[in-house]
């Protein structure tokens, strides 16, 4: 892949890849997508947010990973009846995707009068979906699971929202993907560093030989504003909940105009990205909340990065 290698992270020389132009149903945005790899193909779902400012998730397909092609109609739009209609009324937001035996689990936020709390869907084909469950209270957002049980149980990396701040990172378990619990913080921003404000999980962790890999979103306040950052962590294979490094460093930040600028200026914000069998992760990230951009990095020198500049996963 040729692009621009400004950090760990190369920028593909094609983004944005996906725009609202690409899509055949009018959108404002196309932003905070998961991808995964699915067969042959990559598949994406994105979120769209509507005239009236309210999302929506559609989805488009790439042999690449880089030149994606969006289906004709959304995949997910707002329930209209049952427990999830209640909690959809006012959209649906940022899917992250997991593969688990032979299907998918898809979380994504969801809005109401209520506030914003997690949605769980089950998808086997990406053709239909199935809504499991509401899977936390209000006020949570930015829910991944890891694709493998540790000890019979689920684990899910999350993040609470409420008047103790920082927000932090939390690990959760679960013995049917409903029910969860034993809840523990195990990440938290730092004191005037790129991630004061807040932290959340961003991509589906992503298994190495050296620890779970853990792309994040990290954001800092200034006075033009949020800019929202990613960044790593490694967490132990057997035990997620253990931390084994935290990268001090940011690994991307918001440069190119499209990232800049848009709908929310200075975001980039990943809920996706797609290990490749060459030692490469394919990161893909939205970028001022309008457009989806991808890019790449050496998973090697990524769990470098969190080990050799480490620091304390919940501060000094
Ligand atoms: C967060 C979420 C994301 C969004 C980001 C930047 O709080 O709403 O979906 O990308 O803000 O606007």
């Amino acid at each position: 892949m040729s692009g621009s290698r400004r950090g760990v992270v190369n920028r593909y020389e094609g983004n944005p890849i996906l725009t609202k132009k690409d899509v055949p149903y009018p959108v404002e945005t196309v932003h905070n997508a998961g991808v995964v790899r699915c067969k042959d193909r990559y598949v994406m779902l994105f979120r769209s947010h509507l005239r009236n400012g309210r999302s929506i998730v559609g989805i488009a397909e790439s042999d690449d990973g880089f030149h994606f092609e969006v289906r004709s109609e959304p995949f997910m739009t707002p329930a209209t009846e049952g427990p999830f209609a209640t909690y959809e009324e006012f959209g649906v937001e940022d899917p992250r995707i997991c593969a688990v035996g032979d299907g998918y689990l898809i979380t994504y936020s969801v809005y109401s009068r209520h506030g914003v709390r997690i949605a769980l869907a089950r998808t086997a084909d990406f053709e239909r979906v199935e809504r499991l469950g509401l899977i936390t209270p209000a006020d949570c957002r930015n829910v991944v699971i890891f694709p493998e049980k540790f000890d019979g149980r689920y684990a899910r990396l999350d993040r609470p929202h409420s008047e103790i701040t920082p927000w932090s990172i939390w690990i959760s378990y679960s013995p049917d993907l409903i029910h969860w619990g034993d809840s523990r913080i195990i990440i938290k921003p730092m004191d005037y560093h790129w991630d004061e404000m807040k932290i959340g999980p961003g991509a589906t962790p992503i298994r190495t030989e050296s620890g779970w890999l853990n792309i994040f979103h990290g954001v800092f306040k200034t006075m033009a504003g949020a800019v929202y950052r990613l960044g790593a962590a490694l967490h132990a294979l057997e035990d997620p909940s253990r931390v084994l490094g935290v990268a001090d460093e940011w690994i991307l930040q918001p440069e190119d105009p499209w990232e800049v600028s848009g709908y929310v200026h200075n975001v980039v914000f990943a809920c996706g990205a797609v290990p490749e069998d060459d030692g490469t992760v394919k990161i893909y990230w939205g970028g001022a909340d309008t457009v989806m951009c991808v890019g790449t990095a050496s998973i090697a020198e990524l769990v470098e990065l969190c080990l050799s500049k480490s620091r304390p996963p919940l501060g000094a």
